[in-house]
């Protein structure tokens, strides 16, 4: 069948995506809570690759050692009835109200020493199932007012927090990975850190930056205004790119969390192309929820469609690459003029020196349209299906 979802495809999702019964700020719950078990068998039969989690989304934080060891080992028959995988973990330092003002870069000293013992554990817990990459997503790591937290300590203590779990991953000998979620803002006023930007320019700051990467979220770049697909691209030029969350919003919104390209075609496209022209041989994780008007068979509708969506916009782009039209405009726009390219790269003086007496004739260059329109609208034909 085509556009099925196959292991090879990598598509993930959290329990706590197809698991969220729909509550939000203004209303309660309109679907069912699904155990851990119930979610992996739901992921199973709409044939996602694989399953990640929060350590609370699987134990509850007030569990004891035995209900632990045994939530732990229902979950792991449920992964070996349906092979499913756990590629990615990582810890709620958001839900529990100890973190109200943040967890790495709380003021209180408990708080922040509370965080580092809860992600150790939930680092042992990601790895006993598997997991390579561990995601850190900040959500309590801001402000409302500045009067009470220091900017500057918070871009220290965050740094102090991930050179202290960088050791213990060292020091346990796990093969783990860590990647850094942006989000600027909810459900702080503003959160520190607030674009996969900021993200890549801290990581060049911390002990370990070869261990830690990125996970850029398309809707919390969207929510900044933001162009997702260049934020994408310097992650890849970097080699930071270790995981992505993959979700659609309109732009200037709270944080949507819809369907995979339910907002955005051509973002979304782009953003598929580049990841398979790339290579990006990660996770293809949804981090995205059904609408609230859905019961768990919208929910299963919505999972699938996710999946759908990135398999028919690989084939759009294969399409691209194989349309006569669109290869021959784009072989014009790219035309390379090689009397002037042979004077870029990288600096010799004789090159400078001819350079500097190069003669340019601006008129003539800039005369010449790009063709970006007519490019455009073939691009907007193939993805409507007309081409
Ligand atoms: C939360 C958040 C997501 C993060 C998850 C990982 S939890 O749902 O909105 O963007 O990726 O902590
Ligand atoms: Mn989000
Ligand atoms: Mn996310």
């Amino acid at each position: 069948m085509r556009y099925q979802p196959e292991p090879e495809h990598k598509f993930t999702f959290g329990l706590w995506t197809v698991g969220n019964p729909g509550r939000d700020p203004f209303g309660e719950a309109v679907r069912p809570v699904l155990s851990p078990v119930e979610i992996v068998h739901l992921l199973a039969e709409v044939g996602a690759y694989g399953v990640n989690l929060h350590d609370n989304d699987l134990v509850p934080i007030d569990a004891t050692a035995s209900e632990r060891d045994r939530i732990v080992r229902d979950f792991k028959n449920a992964l070996k009835e349906t092979g499913l995988v756990v590629p990615m973990a990582t810890t709620n330092l958001f839900g529990d109200p100890i973190f109200k003002d943040g967890a790495f870069t709380s003021n209180d000293a408990r708080v922040r020493a509370y965080a580092l013992q809860k992600t150790m554990q939930a680092i042992d817990l990601g790895v006993e199932l598997g997991a390579q990459t561990y995601v850190f997503w900040g959500g309590r790591e801001g402000t409302e007012t500045d009067a009470g937290k220091n900017p500057l300590d918070a871009v220290k203590r965050m740094r102090e927090a991930m050179n202290f779990l960088c050791e213990y991953v060292k020091s346990q000998q796990y093969d783990l990975k860590f990647a850094l979620e942006a989000k600027p803002n909810e459900p702080r006023g503003d959160i520190f850190l607030a674009t996969t930007g900021h993200m890549l320019a801290f990581i060049e700051t911390l002990d370990h930056a070869d261990m830690v990467g990125v996970n850029p979220e398309m809707a919390h770049e969207h929510m900044a205004g933001l162009n997702f697909l260049h934020n994408i691209a310097q992650a890849w030029d970097a080699g930071k790119l270790f995981h992505i969350d993959l979700n659609d919003q309109n732009f200037a919104r709270y944080d949507q969390d819809f369907r995979f390209g339910s907002h955005n075609y051509k973002q979304a496209f782009f953003l598929v192309k580049f990841l398979e022209d790339v290579g990006y041989a990660g996770s293809r994780h949804f981090d995205a929820h059904a609408y609230r008007s859905e019961d768990v068979d919208g929910v299963k509708d919505f999972a699938r469609g996710c999946m759908r969506t990135y398999l028919i916009l690989k084939d759009k782009a294969a399409k691209y690459k194989a349309d006569a039209e669109i290869q021959a405009l784009l072989k014009e726009i790219h035309a390379e003029h090689s009397e002037a390219s042979s004077l870029l790269g990288v600096f010799d003086p004789q090159k400078a020196d001819t350079l500097k007496k190069h003669p340019f004739d601006r008129k003539a260059i800039s005369e010449v349209g790009l063709k970006y329109e007519k490019l455009d609208q073939l691009v907007f034909d193939l993805l409507m299906g007309i081409r």
